[in-house]
């Protein structure tokens, strides 16, 4: 691999990043700062999320011993139509109506659990949960697409650690999706080949940046990633949705969560921040040959517990950029023990 210098291209968004592999070599330099994780109740009588609590909005949760799903009390979008504006005569000001609908999933009535303590019977129910969702929210006939997402972590703006993700629906796509619909679909037809499953196969060749994998799911650290632990995990197959995985598949993308998930908080030895999601195709009744199943994990932390990287300067006006390659972050997640860890502070 290049170690000046150089750009690389993104073929899912069509984007680039700079690398500078000269400015670090190594991921490590130094000491890892550890701050143990709060030790948390399995039962916070002040968390509105946990079962039989009140939320905000005064509603009170059922005494739910599985996974949980609710409408979000403050939604970011609505289902109602609204009235068209008249078109602006100005199309430097452009604006249009957005429908949809917020629902918030939460993984188990533990307080105290994150995703890669589930054991893997807990983390496909939380599978079968985001798929069910998805299909329901996907007949709706004003919803385009539904984005499945975690926030995991007070640095990633996570209100509350009690175990949860988001589903935001709603009527037109969202940027990152009509991106990656492009360039799949101009991939299919060029070659009447998925995109990702190219892309795989050229990395299941190489086996330079892969973090695990089994039968039917690969995680690895994307050619072109821009976080530095940036995890792409994508579906041996073309399957489009998460409603068309088999059973088989749905317990392979468990374990590859709980491994990923897993590795992730043995980095630092803390309960590891992200933002991760589900791209599955969009709901718009059409057929989806170009699309693969894939979900993105961006954590932000770069060094340590306490040292992240951080998107300004010339991210923000330029392009993004990383220091250490996707190479040696895959190298050092691929030593990390998948199953067990150290957490919470606990010896
Ligand atoms: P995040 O922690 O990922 O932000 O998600 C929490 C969501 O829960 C957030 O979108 C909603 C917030 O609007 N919420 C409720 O719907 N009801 C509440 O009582 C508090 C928070
Ligand atoms: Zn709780």
């Amino acid at each position: 691999m290049i170690d000046t210098p150089h750009r690389r291209f993104n073929p899912l968004t069509r984007e680039w990043v700079l690398v500078s592999p000269q400015r670090a070599r190594r991921p490590w330099q130094g000491q890892v700062e550890k701050t143990p994780s709060e030790i948390l109740p399995a039962y916070d009588p002040d968390c509105y999320l946990c079962p039989g609590n009140e939320r905000a909005g005064g509603v009170k949760n059922p005494p739910y011993t599985g996974t949980f799903v609710f409408d979000n009390d403050f939604p970011a979008l609505l289902p109602d139509a609204v009235e068209q504006n008249p078109a602006s005569s100005n199309t430097l000001l452009d604006a249009i109506p957005e429908r949809g609908l917020c629902r918030v999933v939460c993984f188990s009535p533990r307080h105290d659990l994150t995703l890669p303590e589930l054991d893997n019977t807990a983390i496909e129910k939380v599978l079968a949960t985001w798929t069910h969702e998805s299909v329901e929210l996907g007949k709706k006939d004003f919803i385009q697409y539904a984005q499945v997402f975690e926030n995991k972590g007070a640095l990633m703006g996570c209100s509350n650690p009690h175990p949860h993700s988001q589903i935001w629906a709603q009527s037109q796509l969202p940027n990152e999706i009509a991106r990656e619909l492009a360039s799949q679909t101009a991939y299919y037809q060029e070659h009447r080949r998925t995109l990702l499953s190219d892309y795989l196969a050229e990395e299941q060749h190489r086996r330079e940046r892969i973090v695990f994998q089994n039968g039917s799911f690969t995680a690895l650290v994307p050619f072109w990633a821009i976080w530095p632990f940036e995890i792409l995990l994508v579906a041996h197959r073309p399957a489009a949705y998460l409603s068309e995985l088999t059973s088989t598949e749905v317990s392979s993308l468990a374990e590859v969560l709980k491994h990923v998930t897993t590795r992730y908080d043995n980095l630092f030895e803390i309960s590891f921040p992200y933002s991760m999601g589900f791209h599955q195709a969009p709901s718009d009744g059409q057929a989806h040959p170009e699309w693969v199943l894939h979900a993105h994990f961006y954590p932000p932390l770069l060094r340590s517990a306490t040292v992240r990287k951080f998107m300004v300067g010339y991210e923000m006006l330029g392009m993004p950029q990383r220091d250490i390659t996707p190479e040696s972050a895959a190298e050092r997640l691929q030593e990390l023990p998948g199953l067990h860890y150290k957490l919470r502070g606990s010896a």
